[in-house]
């Protein structure tokens, strides 16, 4: 897949960019197939019981099959047309979300350094937890980061419910399709289920100038496994990913591994038995 001028334009216009059907419907069952696996015997999957979100770190990075997403030639496409061909590949998170998630950006880098590639593996309306974006929010000069706006606060604010926050839409989408987002851009979800599932990958740029590895430096300080003093055995990664990767993968591993050893040295695969 090869992003056209028009989607790399939306991209950078509204900050995020909505791929439908990115895979087959065969595809996303083996995905939720590995995702449910991952949820259940990684986290607390078994035991959630819709009073409050599960979360787990690195949903991909568990099956040999679900790693391979990484190799897929449409994600490869996709945030490769973002991010660049040469992308750090940064972990994510898995989830069954429970209510409502609020406002929010990832990020406020300032600039296009990292993405979420959002799957959302339920069918999701406008009143059923969709993702809320507000296009252009990512801009250092749209007015929600010029005037400070708690768009969480907007009843008291502007008489106008969070839900309704003018400029804001839901991007309602079905199994398989794929939201990209730049992580300065506020998002949320509303009137979701007590178990939505979805999971991300974030990437980010390849860091090739000290400016760039000062924001890699920071970035896996806190958006990684040693951010969330997670050990994995291997590092930033769980080890299928690295034990499974071919060159190809590596070219979006190896960066973010070598930062994450030099962070947090103690958690490095050669130290942790
Ligand atoms: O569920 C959603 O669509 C939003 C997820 C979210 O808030 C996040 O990944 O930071």
């Amino acid at each position: 897949m090869t992003l056209s001028k028009k989607q790399l334009n939306f991209f950078d216009t509204f900050g995020y960019l909505l791929v439908r059907q990115l895979f087959s419907s065969k595809e996303i069952e083996k995905i939720i197939e590995g995702f449910e696996w991952s949820i259940q015997n990684y986290a607390g999957g078994k035991n959630h019981d819709g009073t409050s979100r599960t979360m787990f770190l690195c949903p991909i990075e568990h099956t040999p099959e679900m790693c391979a997403i990484l190799d897929h030639p449409s994600i490869l496409g996709l945030i490769g047309g973002i991010l660049g061909e040469d992308f750090n590949y940064c972990t994510g998170d898995g989830n069954y979300y429970s209510g409502n998630t609020g406002w929010h950006p990832d990020g406020n880098w300032g600039q296009l350094f990292a993405a979420k590639t959002a799957f959302y593996l339920d069918p999701l309306t406008r009143n059923t937890g969709a993702v809320r974006l507000i296009p252009g929010s990512h801009r250092p000069d749209h007015f929600v980061r010029q005037k400070q706006i708690d768009v969480n606060n907007s009843l008291e604010l502007f008489g106008v419910p969070p839900t309704e926050f003018p400029g804001s839409i839901a991007v309602e989408t079905n199994p398989g399709d794929i939201v990209i987002f730049n992580h300065d851009l506020y998002h949320a979800s509303f009137g979701g289920g007590t178990r939505r599932r979805m999971f991300t990958m974030n990437c980010t740029r390849r860091a090739k100038t000290p400016e760039d590895l000062e924001l890699a430096h920071r970035y896996l300080s806190s958006h990684s496994a040693g951010g969330y003093k997670l050990k994995t055995g291997a590092g930033i990664f769980y080890p299928t990913m690295i034990d499974t990767a071919d060159e190809d993968r590596m070219e979006h591993l190896r960066q973010p591994m070598e930062i994450h050893d030099q962070i947090f040295p103690d958690l490095a695969r050669s130290t942790v038995s």
